[in-house]
């Protein structure tokens, strides 16, 4: 029998993640931070505690983050980057917060990012690569800060279907493998753009449930080990598509939970494993979309919950 959901736990265990300063893990993690902070307060607001860490401390370090030109880094002094800046909007928009910063000037510099002639984005100005996980970064910070349309939206489309395979997925770029979290970043920029009509969908369901092992688990690609975090990467694809009833729900479950630290709280990639707030997140939202533990619906585009998505711009 799966164990039970360890809601209080994974609460403290969130709440305790920024006063281990003491611990090397700590520093290590540092080119993560603001990430980890979307993780932590999206994995609280989708258990119902979104209160649970302190909010202007947060808006006051997210703020601290944000350079010149736009763009927020992953701490304080760390380069601007087109994640940390989704990170830095999403929270801020969770907070409802979103008017204590300029948002013509962070549009300014996700548009500076993206390549006119081809749709792709790259992930900074300082020699990022191009990424369709930076497309979907890109449309989703601008469609919160209602900007979208001052992108050109058709070029980055285009630009996705470039990268569709022909076992219906997508990879990072245009020839690059399916792998199930470029796939969910394809996919919700798609949905942004209200543009699935261009999706292979039956064929692409189909690799997507064909990513549940006999664990329960899902992989990101064939022959993989399975991981927490494809609950959500997988998942949020096939409920994109309205098929989440493709995979067993049960057995995904039990493996989610057997994920879990259940004396110190937080979800691990897989059974045995340390815990980390990457797949303590993914795994709560995973949860969320299969409807168990009575968890907040969360929106499976904007990996926010769903009564924060409905305050979007029309
Ligand atoms: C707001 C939810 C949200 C996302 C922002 C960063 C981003 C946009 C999307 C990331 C999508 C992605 C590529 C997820 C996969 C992450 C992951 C576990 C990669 C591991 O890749 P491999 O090759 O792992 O090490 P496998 O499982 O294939 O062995």
């Amino acid at each position: 029998m799966a164990p039970e959901f360890e809601r209080e736990k994974h609460i403290a265990y969130i709440q305790s993640l920024d006063t281990r300063h003491d611990e090397l893990e700590y520093w290590l993690s540092e080119h993560l931070r603001l990430a980890g902070v979307y993780w932590g307060v999206t994995a609280l607001d989708i258990m119902g505690a979104k209160d649970a860490l302190p909010r202007d401390e947060m808006i006051k370090y997210v703020k601290s983050c944000q350079h010149d030109n736009g763009g927020f880094g992953a701490n304080p002094g760390h380069d601007p980057h087109i994640l940390y800046t989704l990170y830095a909007v999403q929270i801020l928009f969770t907070q409802d917060a979103l008017q204590e910063v300029d948002a013509n000037l962070i549009t300014k510099y996700v548009l500076s990012l993206q390549d006119t002639a081809t749709g792709a984005v790259k992930g900074d100005l300082m020699g990022d690569t191009f990424d369709t996980r930076f497309v979907y970064s890109a449309m989703s910070c601008l469609s919160i800060l209602g900007k979208l349309s001052e992108f050109d939206v058709d070029k980055s489309v285009n630009y996705i279907d470039q990268c569709k395979n022909y076992d219906g997925g997508y990879g990072m770029v245009p020839g690059a493998e399916s792998h199930a979290g470029q796939i969910f970043t394809c996919l919700a920029a798609l949905a942004i753009a209200n543009r699935l009509d261009l999706v292979d969908r039956d064929l692409l369901s189909w690799w997507l449930c064909e990513r549940q092992l006999l664990s329960g688990g899902l992989n990101g690609r064939p022959e993989k080990l399975p991981d927490v975090c494809y609950s959500w990467w997988v998942l949020s694809s096939l409920a994109i598509l309205g098929r989440l009833d493709w995979i067993d729900r049960d057995k995904l479950r039990e493996f989610i939970l057997e994920a879990q630290d259940t004396e110190m709280g937080g979800v691990a990639d897989r059974k045995g494993d340390m815990v980390d707030v990457f797949h303590t997140v993914f795994g709560i939202a995973g949860l969320s979309l299969l409807g168990f533990e009575n968890l907040e619906p969360v929106n499976p585009v904007y990996c926010l919950r769903e009564s924060v998505v409905s305050r979007l711009p029309k």
